[in-house]
C-alpha cells in the first residue's frame, strides 16, 4: 500500500531539532514489510496551511497516518478534514500523544477514521492489512475506529512491545535529516553567570531513544505507554545506532530524549564502558534523574562523552516534591547538581511553578535552593495534561476540556491557575522566582 505519514508541527518559535523518532521507526517497520512509505515532515519544513494543501494536492496515497502531541489538537482539527477533501476514500489514521490521550475529541470534531493509542510498530501493519482486505478492525488491539454507521468503537489496549532491540533504526532517509542535523538539541550559546559552560559546540546533532516509559510515576507526567511500562535497549544496540549515525551522517552530538536515560545503572555502566573502549568521536547528553546521579556513574558518563544532563528538579520544597510523587529529595537534587559539575558535565535544570499546594514559603524554598545551587534558570507553569493524575485532581478547575486542550502550547504559557493566588499575583511570584528575588 502507498502510505503517507505526516509529522505535525510543534514549537514554531524554535528551530526543529528533534526527529519524530516514533513516526520514523514505524515508517521503517512498514517499509520493511513492503509498503511504499513517504513521510511529510511539516514540523521540519514549517509549511503554512496554504503550502500544506498545495503539497498534499499533488500526492496520492492509500492510507494516511498523522502523528502529533496533545498540543497539535488545533492543527489536526484543521488537517484531517483537508486530507479527506483531497482523498475522500483513503482512511485517515491518527497516532501519537493526542490520539492516545484524547482521540474522543478528534472523532467528535473531525472525519477521523481510526485512532491508534500507544505504540504503532505492531498495530499499524495489522491495520494496513485489514484495510487492504476490506476493513475488519474488530480484532486489532490498540485501535478505535468509526463504523459505517458513524459509531466509534474502542478495542482493548495493545500490549507494549517487550523487546526494543529488534526494532529497526528510524527511517532517517525519509526525513529531511539535514534540517535536524544542523539544529543542536541541547547546548546554549553563552556561559551562565555561575561560570558553567552551556555553549557545547555542536556541528551535527541527532536525537536517539534508548528506552520507553519510565519506572517512576510523577503525578504531572503523561505515560504514553501506560504506567509501569519501562523497557530499555541494550548498550550494544545504543552504540550500534550511534556508530551508524556517525558513519552515515557525520554526527558529533547525540541527544538521548528518553524520559529518564539514567534509569538502570548496570546498562549505563555498560554503555559507558563500550563508548570509552570504542573512543567514538561524539559528545552526548540525556535526561536524567537526581536519584540516579551518583559520583561513580557521573564520572563514567563524563569519560564516555556525556557533556549535558537535564534534570527535572521541579521544586526546592520537599512538600511540593512529595505532592508531585516525585520520589526525590531536595538534598539529592543539590548533591546531583554538585556532583554533575564536579564530573565536568553541565547540569541543565528545570522547575515547575504553581503546583497545587504552592505557597510563598514553598516558592521561597525554591529560590533558596536555586541560590544555594547557583542556578539562574526560569520555570514552567504547572500544566495538567489530560490523562495524568494531576489533571484528574484539578479537572474541576477546567470548565471545558476541549478549549483547554486547544490552549496548550509550551508550559511557558499560562493555562490554568492551580493555586489560591490571584492570577496577577501568580505571574508576579513566578517572575520573582525565575529571577531569584525573595518573596517573603
Ligand atoms: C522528544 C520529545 C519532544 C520533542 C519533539 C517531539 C516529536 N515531534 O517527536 C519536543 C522537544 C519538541 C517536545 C515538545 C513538547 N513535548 Co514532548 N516529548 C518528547 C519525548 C521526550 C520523546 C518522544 C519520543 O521520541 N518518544 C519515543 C517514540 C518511540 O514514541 P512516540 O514518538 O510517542 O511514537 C510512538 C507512538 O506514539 C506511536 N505513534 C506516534 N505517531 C504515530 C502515528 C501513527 C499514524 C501511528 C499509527 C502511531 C504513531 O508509535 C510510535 C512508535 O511506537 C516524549 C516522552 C517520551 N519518552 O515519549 C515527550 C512527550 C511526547 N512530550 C510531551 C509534552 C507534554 C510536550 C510539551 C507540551 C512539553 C512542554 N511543556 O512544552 C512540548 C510541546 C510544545 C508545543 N508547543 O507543542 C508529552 C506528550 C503528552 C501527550 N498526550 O501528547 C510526552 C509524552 C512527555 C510526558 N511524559 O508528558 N517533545
Amino acid at each position: 500500500m502507498k502510505l503517507l505519514l505526516i509529522n505535525s508541527p510543534v514549537r514554531l518559535d524554535a528551530k526543529p531539532n528533534c526527529i519524530p523518532y516514533g513516526l520514523a521507526t514505524i515508517a521503517s517497520v512498514v517499509r520493511n514489510l513492503g509498503h511504499d512509505v513517504e513521510i511529510y515532515d511539516i514540523n521540519a519544513f514549517r509549511h503554512g496551511r496554504k503550502e500544506i494543501v498545495s503539497y498534499l494536492s499533488g500526492k496520492t496515497w492509500d492510507a494516511v497516518g498523522v502523528s502529533g502531541l496533545i498540543t497539535t489538537f488545533a492543527f489536526q482539527e484543521w488537517l484531517i478534514p483537508e486530507l479527506k477533501k483531497i482523498n475522500p476514500k483513503a482512511p485517515v489514521i491518527s497516532g501519537g500523544g493526542l490520539a492516545t490521550s484524547n482521540s474522543n475529541l478528534l472523532f467528535k470534531n473531525t472525519p477521523l477514521d481510526i485512532a491508534v493509542s500507544g505504540e504503532g510498530e505492531e498495530t499499524l501493519p495489522l491495520l494496513l492489512d485489514a484495510t487492504r482486505a476490506g476493513g475488519d478492525l474488530k480484532t486489532i488491539r490498540g485501535v478505535s475506529y468509526r463504523t459505517k454507521e458513524g459509531n466509534v468503537v474502542r478495542n482493548p489496549h495493545s500490549q507494549n512491545i517487550r523487546h526494543l532491540d529488534p526494532l529497526p533504526h528510524p527511517a532517517w532517509d525519509l526525513l529531511p535529516t539535514d534540517i535536524y542535523l544542523k539544529n543542536p538539541i541541547w547546548g546554549g550559546s553563552a556561559n551562565n553567570s555561575s561560570g558553567f559552560r552551556t555553549d557545547i559546540p555542536v556541528r551535527r546533532s541527532m536525537n536517539v531513544i534508548s528506552s520507553r516509559g519510565c519506572p517512576f510515576s510523577c503525578n504531572y507526567c503523561y505515560h504514553l505507554f501506560g504506567r509501569g511500562s519501562y523497557r530499555f535497549r541494550s548498550a550494544e544496540s545504543m552504540v550500534n545506532e550511534i556508530e551508524t549515525l556517525i558513519k552515515r551522517y557525520d554526527v558529533d552530538f547525540i541527544g538521548f530524549v528518553d524520559d529518564n536515560m539514567m534509569a538502570g545503572e548496570e546498562r549505563i555502566y555498560e554503555f559507558c564502558r563500550m563508548m570509552i573502549a570504542k573512543r567514538l568521536p561524539v559528545a552526548w547528553g540525556c535526561h536524567g534523574r537526581v536519584s540516579s546521579a551518583t559520583p561513580g556513574v557521573l564520572e563514567k558518563m563524563a569519560r564516555a562523552g556525556c557533556v549535558w544532563i537535564g534534570y527535572g528538579i521541579e521544586s526546592g520544597s520537599q512538600k511540593i516534591l512529595d505532592a508531585m510523587k516525585k520520589k526525590t529529595t531536595v538534598s539529592q537534587a543539590l548533591m546531583a547538581i554538585t556532583e554533575t559539575r564536579k564530573a565536568g558535565i553541565f547540569p541543565n535544570t528545570t522547575f515547575i511553578f504553581g503546583y497545587p499546594g504552592e505557597t510563598r514559603d514553598t516558592i521561597q524554598e525554591t529560590i533558596d535552593f536555586k541560590l544555594q545551587a547557583s542556578l539562574e534558570c526560569g520555570s514552567f507553569f504547572a500544566t495538567p495534561y489530560p490523562g495524568t493524575p494531576l489533571y484528574a485532581s484539578v479537572s474541576h478547575l477546567i470548565a471545558d476540556e476541549e478549549s483547554f486542550i486547544r490552549s496548550l502550547g509550551d508550559a511557558t504559557q499560562f493555562t490554568v491557575n492551580l493555586t489560591p493566588f490571584a492570577t496577577e499575583e501568580l505571574f508576579e511570584l513566578k517572575r520573582k522566582m525565575d529571577a531569584n528575588i525573595p518573596v517573603i
